[in-house]
């Protein structure tokens, strides 16, 4: 995993702080499309192009978004290459629609030529001013939800109007210790790093498991983006983060409630042509060459996320 620095790709590894800790940068695009075009950045169909890797989680949340909203036809798609290379996230041959480039870090400094930072999945890249609009998930999916209206029918409400403080504070309460609290595990340069973060991890999933037996879902008992926010952790988890990241103290099977809503949100609508677990285990195992230096990638489990969840009373009045 490499950076750009002043323009110009560097391959450095991954350095944890000084207590053996992960520490995720902040992201550097963060201008906003608006519906009205007040953001200098309007909504519109054709104009907008996401870069995106199926097996990254941010990712994920962003193409379930466009998936629940049906903006497949309104915001093109390049998905990168699972294998992370020397050269950070790349792409085949005549896979990049609009740069028609080979490697994500040329996408980026055409975007600011000095460019200084990590280059990352998701990025919003706008046709009109040549530039990233914007590379934090979050940021992208309420636009995403909000922005687009125009150009679909599809109306689910991601952030309820009258939930939207709860959705969002849900999202932010599970982002330290689950969403990136696996990468903290995984990456971390201690003992006492991995401990901190893998007993957190659990911690907030024991919590989670207990909210889940009296509600469907996180914020009440209809899917909202505090969902599709934590639903690709979830999907991940042991298939991959148990293992590769030594999330291990339990598996996400051994959470009757946590487990069988993970089957709920992928058999919603939408949500399962918009996740690939291959992509994820390809890009986990061999990518990350000081987690598994073999990159060997382990057979199994088998998850099925199509058996019956049994979740549809949970919650119900009566
Ligand atoms: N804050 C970003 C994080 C995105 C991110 O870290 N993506 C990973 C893939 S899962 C990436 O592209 N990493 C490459 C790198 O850091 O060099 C978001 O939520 O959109």
């Amino acid at each position: 995993m490499g950076r750009v620095v002043d323009g110009v790709w560097t391959n450095e590894a991954l350095q944890p702080d000084e207590r053996g800790r992960f520490v995720r940068r902040a992201t550097s695009f963060r201008d906003r499309v608006s519906a009205d075009g007040s953001t200098g950045f309007a909504a519109a169909a054709g104009r907008y192009h996401l870069y995106v890797q199926n097996a990254c989680g941010w990712s994920h949340r962003v193409l379930l978004v466009r998936s629940l909203k049906r903006l497949h036809d309104v915001i093109s798609v390049t998905q990168a290459e699972p294998f992370m290379g020397d050269q950070g996230w790349s792409f085949a041959p005549g896979a990049d629609l609009v740069h028609g480039a080979r490697y994500l870090h040329e996408v980026y400094t055409a975007a600011r030529p000095s460019y200084t930072g990590r280059v990352t999945v998701p990025a919003l890249w706008d046709r009109e001013t040549g530039t990233i609009v914007n590379n934090e998930s979050s940021e992208l999916i309420a636009m995403l939800d909000r922005e687009f209206d125009a150009f679909t029918d599809a109306r689910p409400q991601l952030y309820p109007e009258d939930r939207r403080a709860e959705v969002e504070a849900m999202i932010a309460a599970n982002y330290q210790p689950v969403n990136n609290g696996v990468y903290r595990a995984g990456f971390a340069g201690t003992q006492e790093a991995y401990e901190e973060a893998v007993t957190e991890l659990f911690a907030r999933l024991d919590e989670l498991e207990r909210l889940l037996a009296g509600q469907r879902f996180l914020v009440g008992n209809t899917l909202t983006a505090a969902d599709l926010c934590l639903f690709p952790t979830l999907f991940r988890f042991d298939a991959v983060y148990n293992l590769h990241f030594k999330c291990s103290v339990r598996r996400l099977r051994d959470y009757p409630n946590l487990w069988a809503y993970t089957r709920d949100v992928y058999q919603t609508p939408g949500v399962a042509e918009a996740s690939v677990l291959e992509d994820a285990r390809e890009h986990y195992y061999r990518s990350h060459e000081s987690v598994n230096p073999r990159r060997i990638v382990p057979l199994g489990p088998t998850i099925d996320f199509t058996a019956p969840h049994g979740r549809e009373r949970v919650g119900a009045p009566g």
